[in-house]
């Protein structure tokens, strides 16, 4: 009993979202064209909760398809994968449809925020937008924001090395705002294209991180006006529902402008972008699929569809 309670378990993850509702509607004795049952509704329920599309947007989806099947509108495993796909693209396009790079402004540099709690994964990311930049033939400045771990420091810097990016960083210990405004001097003095500001996920003194991710804003905004250009949050794919405090938390904040979501190679939970574009009115951005440089895609509704329903 045990065991195969295991067993089953680690067969999970080996079948896409859409092999298991496929499973779901067309056993059997409950084909398509006899309608969806009780138990195919509550089995589509699960299997959308443990994806993490979160309560709202699965309740969402079920009644849509319960909707159709009332109508017999759902006879294929055609109608199915439309009618979903179709509701899951709305739910996405309503966080903002468009396909976009940080931008940049015709003059003077790009400059974008990477914030986020600890470890989602926004030095990395910061290091991969690096490359991706320079691989389009721009440069790009590096700055570590994270005066409290030498570590912090040092992570950022071996990246600007890994990509070729310059790099900015500050004294151990000193003010956080003073490496950004440092680092805005340095973009504009160098003539880079794109300054990616890297900042700390957790405080090691009693100060506030919002109180401080404010004072580095307000000092970026107050040397160029219109900057940062970009406040990306970075979230990791595995927390589940936690990405929706956390972006509802830095967006009370800071006026966020979309999200990259990380590890996203490391998660079964597809769901989660879904959940996030529907409560939240934050466009994802990027994905994170690995800890190379190349390891980052930007993000579009097409391919996350086709990823998720095949
Ligand atoms: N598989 C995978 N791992 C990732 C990805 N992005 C980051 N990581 C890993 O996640 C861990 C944390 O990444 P960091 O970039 O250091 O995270 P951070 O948000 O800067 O962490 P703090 O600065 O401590 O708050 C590292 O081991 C990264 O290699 C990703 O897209 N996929
Ligand atoms: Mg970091």
């Amino acid at each position: 009993m045990q065991s195969s309670r295991l067993d089953l378990r680690s067969e999970r993850p080996k079948r896409s979202l859409w092999q298991r509702i496929v499973d779901l509607a067309l056993t059997d004795a409950r084909t398509l064209d006899q309608g969806i049952d009780a138990a195919c509704i509550e089995g589509l329920e699960r299997t959308l909760l443990e994806s993490d599309f979160g309560v709202p947007a699965t309740m969402e989806l079920v009644a849509e398809l319960e909707r159709a099947a009332e109508r017999g509108r759902v006879a294929t495993e055609g109608d199915l994968r439309s009618l979903l796909a179709g509701r899951v693209r709305d739910m996405l396009e309503a966080g903002g449809a468009e396909v976009a790079e940080l931008s940049r402004p015709a003059e003077g540099p790009g400059i974008a925020l990477i914030l986020g709690v600890n470890g989602t994964g926004k030095t990395t990311t910061a290091g991969k937008l690096a490359w991706r930049f320079i691989q389009r033939g721009e440069t790009v400045l590096l700055a570590a924001t994270d005066t409290f771990r030498a570590a912090a420091q040092e992570q950022l810097r071996q990246w600007a090395r890994r990509t070729g990016a310059d790099f900015v960083g500050g004294r151990e210990g000193g003010d956080p705002a003073a490496v950004a405004f440092d680092a805005v001097e340095a973009a504009f003095h160098r003539g880079v294209d794109r300054l990616l500001i890297d900042t700390a996920g957790r405080l090691h003194t009693q100060r506030n991180l919002m109180d401080e991710l404010r004072k580095i804003d307000r000092v970026v905004a107050r040397q160029h006006p219109g900057a940062p250009h970009e406040r990306m949050l970075v979230v990791d794919a595995t927390s589940g529902q936690n990405v929706l405090s956390q972006a509802s938390e830095f967006g009370t904040a800071l006026e966020l402008t979309g999200l990259v979501v990380a590890k996203f190679d490391s998660s079964a939970r597809a769901g989660t972008i879904v959940s996030v574009a529907r409560e939240l009115d934050l466009p994802v951005r990027y994905l994170g699929v690995g800890e190379r440089p190349e390891d980052l895609e930007l993000f579009e509704t097409d391919r996350y569809l086709e990823k998720i329903f095949s």
